[in-house]
């Protein structure tokens, strides 16, 4: 499961937070801004050591394999999010190098951030295709990047399912980015092309409707829950990170589509200056990110439609501000 792996994974290099970024910085004033992705993606050649072979750099004509040009765009639209929208150069606001591994193992069933780059598998072709395909899962993994570097959410219980959800709204942004697409008119699924054809479901995760992404024999039934009613205590999946995460991922889609226009705009600023911001502490609770976006709204908006609709949307998956 898309969970699975988590736990033994080490994470080589968890540093802190990069400091607070004044909320009204104007975006790409970083001195040390490029402006430009530094990509590098390795074949694993199915094997499990990384990063494997390099296949292509920054600027190389594109190679005969699919999932690497995949890769390469998602690391490529990623980036050009976090700069365009947020002024962000790179995951660590300084031009850090993007690096991807493709063709983890065999039949591998998850793609994931290790600390310091990201990798993705084949899947199994049964269950899941190549975790390459939705850009939305390439914009997850870099995500979790991000959080690293910024907020560095503990990856367990109620911050780890905000981590989780931050991966999950970065990762739908991105797709909905390269669309061009208004919060009315995108999916908001996570992962849809992902599973194989016999599953019966449509993606990995929905923010618009959590709970209801598949049902199928070999998956199980979608165990996300959209409010705090549903909200799943377990010792499972480091306390449930994938599945509590569908709670603020709901919020988010509330607050985005009430607000209209492009997601990543207004929502997505106002989620970004929270995970970037300095206040967000390692241990937050749902609660403690709804207060810090009532007041991120308040700040870049002042007493607005985006406050109105932020607090609205807390108050609709049942939790507090
Ligand atoms: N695909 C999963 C994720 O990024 C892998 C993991 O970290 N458990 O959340
Ligand atoms: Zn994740």
């Amino acid at each position: 499961t898309l969970e699975a792996d988590s736990a033994q994974r080490t994470r080589r290099r968890l540093t802190t937070a990069v400091g607070p970024r004044v909320l009204t910085e104007p975006a790409g004033q970083d001195t040390s801004a490029t402006g430009k992705p530094r990509r590098t993606i390795h074949d694993c050649e199915h094997g499990t050591a990384l990063p494997g072979e390099k296949v292509r750099g920054e600027g190389d004509p594109p190679t005969q394999d699919a999932t690497v040009n995949r890769a390469y765009a998602g690391l490529g639209a990623t980036f050009e999010l976090l700069l365009s929208a947020y002024g962000r150069d790179s995951l660590d606001g300084a031009g850090l190098p993007l690096t991807a591994s493709v063709h983890y193992d065999r039949e591998y069933n998850n793609a994931f951030w290790d600390g310091d780059q990201m990798v993705f598998g084949d899947g199994d072709g049964e269950v899941f295709l190549d975790f390459t395909i939705p850009v939305d899962v390439i914009g997850h993994e870099l995500t979790h990047g991000l959080t690293q570097y910024t907020a560095n959410l503990a990856y367990y219980g109620q911050s780890g399912a905000l981590n989780e959800s931050v991966s999950d709204v970065f990762g739908v942004l991105v797709k909905q980015f390269t669309l061009d697409q208004t919060a009315d008119r995108a999916d908001w699924l996570i992962g849809e092309g992902l599973l194989a054809p016999g599953v019966s479901g449509v993606a990995l995760r929905s923010m618009k409707a959590p709970g209801t992404a598949y049902d199928d024999p070999a998956l199980g039934k979608d165990p996300q829950p959209a409010t705090m009613e549903g909200y799943v205590r377990t010792s499972r999946d480091n306390g449930g990170v994938h599945i509590n995460s569908g709670i603020p991922n709901h919020a988010f889609y509330l607050f985005a589509t009430q607000l209209g226009g492009k997601a990543w705009e207004r929502a997505g600023q106002i989620w970004f200056d929270v995970l970037t911001g300095g206040e967000l502490e390692v241990d937050a609770d749902f609660a403690d990110f709804a207060r810090l976006t009532v007041a991120a709204a308040r700040a870049r908006f002042g007493d607005a439609a985006e406050l109105e609709a932020v607090t609205k949307a807390w108050s609709q998956v049942g939790v507090a501000t």
